[in-house]
C-alpha cells in the first residue's frame, strides 16, 4: 500500500547501533517505501556494523557523526550535502545518559549526568535540525522525526534523568515545528512503548515495563520496532502531510490509561 510513496526521496537515519535499533526499523520502513537512505554513526566502534546494514538497503552513504561534538555534526552535514545535494527526511533516534543515572535516585542526579543526558538526547535534535534545515529547504521542505518516551510526562521509576531529557526533546520538537513550518519542514516525535534494544538493556525494570503494557494497555501486547518504523513512515511521507509539532504514541494505547 505504501510501496513507492517515497520514490525519489532522500532520508537520513541517525542512531543505528545494530539490527535491533529502532533507527534500523525506521530505515527499513523508509526503504520499503522507496526512499534512498543515508546513515550517520556515532564512532569507529559502530562503523562496520552500520556499513553492513546500510549495504542491505542499497546505501553507501555512511558518515560519522558524534552529536556531542559540533565539529563532527558540521563535517557530517557538509559531507551529506555534497553527496546527496539535499534531504527530504531525517530520523533522529539517539539518546544517552551515564549508566549510574539509572541506578540511584533521581534526586541524586549529578550536574554532569544531567548535562550529558540533555546534551546527547535533546540538544542533539536541535543541532541536527539546524544542520539539516538548508538541505531540506533546497528540496522545498521535508520531515524530521525523533524518538521519545512517556516518562517525559509521568514518573517512571528509574528512568530518572532521561525523563527530563525526553521532556526537553518533546518541547524542542514544538519549537522546531513552529520555526521550520514556513519552510515546509515538519517536525514530530514518536513516543514508543518498550522495545528490546541495546539502549533498553541499560534501563532497570525494563521487563516490568513490558509486563505492564501486556496487562494494562488497551491492545494488551507489546509493540515491536517495526511498529515504530511504520509510524515514522506515516509521519515522514505525504500521508502525514499536515501533521507537525506533535507526539505520536506507538504504545498499544497505554498512554490513554489512568490505571
Ligand atoms: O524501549 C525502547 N528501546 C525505547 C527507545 C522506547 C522509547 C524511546 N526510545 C528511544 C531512545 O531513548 C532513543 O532516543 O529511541 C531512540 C533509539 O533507541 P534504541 O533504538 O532503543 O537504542 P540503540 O539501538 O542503543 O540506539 C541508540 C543509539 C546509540 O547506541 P549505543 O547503544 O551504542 O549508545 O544512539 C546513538 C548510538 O548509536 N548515540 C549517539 N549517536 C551519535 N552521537 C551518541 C552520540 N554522542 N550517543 C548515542
Amino acid at each position: 500500500m505504501t510501496e513507492g510513496i517515497l520514490d525519489g526521496k532522500v532520508a537520513l537515519v541517525a542512531g543505528v547501533a545494530n539490527k535491533r535499533s529502532i533507527a534500523w526499523s525506521i530505515a527499513q520502513a523508509l526503504h520499503g517505501a522507496g526512499a534512498s537512505l543515508a546513515f550517520t554513526y556515532q564512532g569507529e566502534r559502530l562503523e562496520d556494523s552500520v556499513r553492513r546494514l546500510a549495504e542491505t538497503v542499497g546505501s553507501d552513504v555512511v558518515v560519522p557523526c558524534d552529536v556531542s561534538d559540533d565539529g563532527s555534526i558540521d563535517a557530517a552535514f557538509d559531507q551529506l550535502g555534497e553527496q546527496l545535494g539535499g534531504l527530504d527526511i531525517m530520523a533522529h533516534s539517539i539518546a544517552f545518559a551515564p549508566a549510574e543515572s539509572f541506578a540511584g535516585r533521581f534526586i541524586d542526579t549529578s550536574r554532569q549526568a544531567f548535562t550529558i543526558a540533555l546534551d546527547i538526547s535533546a540538544y542533539s535534535m536541535i543541532a541536527m535540525a539546524r544542520a539539516a534545515e538548508p538541505l531540506m529547504a533546497a528540496r522545498g521542505g521535508g520531515s524530521m522525526v525523533t524518538m521519545t518516551y512517556m516518562a517525559s510526562e509521568r514518573a517512571f521509576p528509574k528512568y530518572n534523568v532521561m525523563a527530563a531529557a525526553k521532556a526537553a526533546l518533546e518541547c524542542s520538537v514544538r519549537y522546531l515545528a513552529y520555526e521550520l513550518g514556513p519552510a515546509g519542514i515538519r517536525v514530530n516525535a514518536i513516543s514508543a512503548g518498550p522495545v528490546r534494544t541495546l539502549a533498553a538493556k541499560g534501563i532497570p525494570g525494563f521487563d516490568q515495563m513490558e509486563q505492564v503494557i501486556e496487562q494494562r494497555s488497551p491492545l494488551g501486547r507489546n509493540i515491536e520496532a517495526g511498529d515504530v518504523g511504520n509510524a515514522a513512515l506515516y509521519l515522514c511521507s505525504p500521508l502525514g502531510s499536515m501533521v507537525t509539532g506533535t507526539t505520536l504514541y506507538v504504545d498499544s494505547g497505554y498512554h490513554a490509561m489512568g490505571m
